[in-house]
């Protein structure tokens, strides 16, 4: 049975580069249409590298890391390497929140540590439709 009401928390790199926001914005549209998504801002065009200083490091760690708590779904663009990213997917693994890792083969390689665990479901893909219409397919076959 799916999930009946997904949470779903999105990863993607800030401080490693925004080049692939607009991937990320869509994204985060798609997801909406069937939950909330706890981080938006991730997407958000105007989130610049050197934006959202307002808050400190250890204020965006502990509230990002209760938002992935509350979440039961993570998904992640991991096509762009981040650190911050592989941190989230590390602890999503600990809180044992099934993860799934959206990621172009053909500009990156994705770290053995993130394609070889066990929670973390990859998506390669070239086309975001195509990889979206993958993932929805994956979803409805998960519980919870
Ligand atoms: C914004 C601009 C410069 O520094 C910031 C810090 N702001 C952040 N706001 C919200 N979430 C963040 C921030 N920095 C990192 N994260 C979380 O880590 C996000 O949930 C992303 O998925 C991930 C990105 O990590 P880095 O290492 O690429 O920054």
């Amino acid at each position: 049975m799916p999930l009946t009401e997904p949470v779903y928390y999105f990863a993607g790199s800030i401080r490693a580069g925004r080049d692939d926001v607009p991937h990320y914005n869509r994204i985060i549209a798609h997801l909406k249409k069937s939950g909330p998504v706890r981080t938006e801002h991730v997407g958000d065009y105007s989130l610049s590298l050197s934006g959202q200083t307002q808050f400190d490091d250890k204020y965006i760690h502990d509230r990002d890391l209760a938002w992935l708590r509350s979440a039961n779904v993570v998904v992640a663009e991991t096509t762009r390497p981040s650190l911050g990213v592989g941190y989230e997917l590390a602890m999503a693994t600990v809180y044992q929140i099934p993860i799934f890792a959206l990621h172009r083969s053909e500009e990156s390689s994705l770290s053995a540590m993130i394609a070889g665990c066990r929670n973390v479901t990859v998506i390669e893909y070239t086309d975001l439709d195509d990889a979206l219409a993958r993932l929805d397919h994956l979803l409805e076959g998960i519980s919870g």
